[in-house]
């Protein structure tokens, strides 16, 4: 018996020692860095995936890769991205001063599946300091962004913002509105433009062009070129350079075979991405439709969601670069 009560002292001055021990190992990891594996994300993404820390408390990590080169970057803020090398490691200390749930990405298109890589970084602190989020506009408008939409009125030449502008008309003021703009398509707008009588003299090409001109008074060439930069990024490997829906991993989306990148995790089914310049489509589509697309993703389509990236400018900047590829704007990239 007694041999047993010593066994049991032990074991009781051991875990009294590990209560003791293992919190002070872990806070000098933590203050050294915890260290984050990268891998594509067929073969895992993140490793920790999930980060706690206390808004106010500097996070610091130590990155490295176990495969190809990647990227690391945060949602909605300015932080720079910053290269994640195999074999090497990467420092970066990130502080949070909100409370809130934050998004991790890579930045590098490491395979078609490379959007996968997102981790959350979960920043604890008093409730009554996170800042409530607001519905994106699609949600409060109570559109149905899945409902399938055909365009019946397709302009015979791509509608030019600069030949609407030599018309010396506007389109009347209420149609000119931001929140107009928002809630409509081009085609919504050219059929009330079409049934208004003062503008019955002009031809149904000229509406198009009015119809451009409306368009491109919503876009401002700082958020025109800021559209570009983050579509080439972010969009282009599948919805293709030029928006023709034909990116380097298009093909890839199209055609899901057995094999690594063919499968998504979660086994959903690819579609084709989205061709941008076709107008059936696209002027059908009002901006509060594409940016609940880019926000909500298509849900098993193989489009992403963005929602935790881009901060809503980011998203109204991508809204008005894609108008680019139907309309001709004079400030347009
Ligand atoms: C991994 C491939 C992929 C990437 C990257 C991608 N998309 Fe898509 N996207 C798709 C596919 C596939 C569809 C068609 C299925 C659907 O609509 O859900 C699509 C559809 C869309 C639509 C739908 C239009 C509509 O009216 O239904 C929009 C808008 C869009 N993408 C914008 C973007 C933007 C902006 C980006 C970059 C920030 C982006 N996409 C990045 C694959 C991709
Ligand atoms: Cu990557």
């Amino acid at each position: 018996m007694r041999k047993y009560e010593w066994i049991a002292r032990i074991i009781v001055i051991g875990l009294a020692a590990a209560a003791i021990a293992v919190p002070v190992i872990m806070r000098l990891e933590r203050s050294q860095g915890i260290v984050i594996h990268a891998r594509m994300a067929e073969t895992g993404g993140w490793s920790p995936e999930t980060l706690t820390v206390e808004a106010g408390q500097p996070l610091r990590l130590r990155l490295t890769s176990d495969d190809v080169m990647h990227s690391f970057a945060i949602g909605q803020s300015d932080q720079p991205p910053v290269d994640v090398i195999p074999g090497e490691i990467t420092e970066v200390t990130l502080n949070f001063d909100l409370p809130g749930k934050y998004t991790f990405y890579c930045t590098r298109w490491c395979s078609v599946n490379h959007w996968r890589m997102r981790g959350t970084i979960e920043v604890t602190g008093p409730e009554a300091a996170v800042e409530p989020v607001k519905p994106p506009l699609y949600v409060t408008l109570g559109l149905d962004i899945d409902a399938k939409i055909h365009a019946e009125a397709i302009p015979d030449l791509l509608p030019s913002a600069s030949r609407g502008a030599e018309l010396g008309i506007d389109a009347p003021i209420e149609y000119r509105a931001r929140e107009y703009y928002l809630a409509h398509s081009p085609e919504a707008l050219w059929k009330t433009l079409r049934g208004e009588a003062s503008l019955s003299h002009l031809d149904d090409q000229a509406i198009w062009d009015l119809v451009a001109l409306t368009w491109q008074a919503n876009a401002t060439p700082q958020e025109l070129s800021a559209g570009q930069r983050l579509y080439a990024t972010n969009c282009a490997a599948c919805h293709g350079e030029k928006g023709a829906g034909d990116g380097v991993f298009a093909g890839e989306l199209d055609a899901p075979k057995s094999g690594e990148h063919a499968e998504m995790p979660g086994g959903e089914m690819a579609a084709r991405p989205m061709d941008f310049t076709t107008p059936d489509h696209m002027l059908a589509a009002s901006p509060a439709r594409l940016q609940g697309k880019i926000l909500r993703g298509g849900m098993g389509t193989g489009m992403p969601y963005w929602g935790p990236i881009f901060t809503a400018e980011q998203t109204w900047a991508l809204v008005a670069y894609l108008w680019t590829f139907q309309f001709a704007l004079e400030d347009g990239p």
